[in-house]
């Protein structure tokens, strides 16, 4: 059943002491909320889990979704919907699988849904599918953006109209197999956490008017520690794994992302959306379950946080989105949210 009204949030908060908030939804298990503000609604681009049968292993073979349903809500939280499919791997000539978190952005009349999936060769590419309603359907371009590569694609439109895509996660996400510009299967060492070289970067590019391409050569966005160090390989709290998201706030750009096997969300500051980014702290911590995927929007004056956990399911590969609200502290800094008061769920 849906949850329809904030009083039912929260009698559902005061159920589950282990959790600071109720799944959104029941109906159907979603994951990498990407939330955004659109017509005075809130929309939640969101990965569809499904029960594929694959084993959990580190390239993340238990991740089979093949649809995408988009999630809505009114601005204080009531009449959350769950959407009819938006897109279907099946309609994507080029995809064959794995379709993971994804993001949408709106220009001019038309709103875009950014995806990951995996092509017939098994390497992950980003496509853009477009619709003239936020929730879908969306109508996926024939090709994977060229020179996309990789998962967890995040549009940041800044204030001058820009817009930006950032994408990347290592391990299952492939993206220590582009180390050295082009496909290699076997991939670099550096994302075995051991190394003491600079860790793996994310990714990014200015897109196009259309909105449908990249605009320049992918760029690796930096993240150095306080003192300009390159955040390390072994540094497995602070290093970058996957879920990199952008959001701007007086005149400062977050970038924060997941750290993956150290489970948190981590963030890091720049004057520019370009990077580079400096290393400031935690923004969110464990949730119960393997993965921490997240996203942030800004409602009136107040910013909200989207999350996953598996407190429906007990699963990793079987989640649901959650969502709180969180500050900037007034030097900018954000104290680390905490939703989960159970035991640590660390591997
Ligand atoms: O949902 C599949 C993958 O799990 C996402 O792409 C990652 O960010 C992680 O949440």
């Amino acid at each position: 059943m849906a949850i329809t009204s904030c009083s039912q949030l929260s009698e559902k908060l005061n159920s589950s002491p282990d959790f600071l908030n109720p799944p959104l939804v029941s109906e159907i298990y979603t994951a990498d909320p990407s939330a955004h503000v659109f017509n005075n609604r809130i929309y939640i681009y969101a990965s569809h889990d499904i029960e594929s049968g694959g084993i959990e292993d580190h390239s993340g073979n238990n991740f089979n979704m093949i649809d995408y349903h988009v999630l809505s809500m009114n601005l204080d939280g009531s009449d959350v919907t769950v959407h009819p499919v938006g897109l279907s791997v099946g309609d994507v000539t080029w995809a064959e699988s794995k379709f993971w978190a994804p993001d949408a952005a709106y220009k001019n009349g038309t709103y875009y849904l950014y995806f990951p999936a995996k092509d017939a060769n098994n390497i992950f590419r980003l496509g853009v599918a477009t619709s003239s309603n936020p929730e879908g359907p969306f109508t996926p371009q024939p090709t994977p953006m060229q020179g996309s590569y990789s998962i967890d694609p995040a549009v940041f439109v800044d204030d001058d109209g820009s817009a930006y895509i950032y994408f990347g996660g290592i391990w299952g996400g492939q993206l220590q197999r582009w180390e050295n510009g082009t496909y290699d299967e076997n991939g670099s060492l550096k994302d075995l956490g051991v190394a003491d070289d600079p860790a793996i970067l994310p990714k990014m590019a200015k897109l196009k008017d259309d909105m449908l391409e990249f605009a320049e050569e992918v760029k690796s966005i930096e993240i150095l520690d306080k003192s300009g160090n390159p955040i390390l390989t072994k540094d497995l709290e602070r290093r970058f794994f996957e879920a990199p998201w952008i959001h701007k706030h007086n005149g400062i750009y977050y970038l924060s992302y997941s750290t993956g096997d150290t489970h948190l969300i981590a963030y890091a500051t720049s004057d520019n959306p370009y990077g580079p980014f400096i290393y400031q702290g935690v923004l969110n911590e464990p949730v119960q379950g393997w993965t921490n995927h997240h996203s942030t929007i800004k409602v009136g004056k107040k910013w909200f946080f989207f999350y996953h956990d598996t407190e429906l399911s007990g699963k990793t590969h079987l989640r649901n989105v959650k969502f709180t609200t969180f500050k900037h502290n007034k030097d900018g800094s954000i104290d680390p949210i905490k939703t989960y008061f159970g035991n640590d769920w660390r591997f």
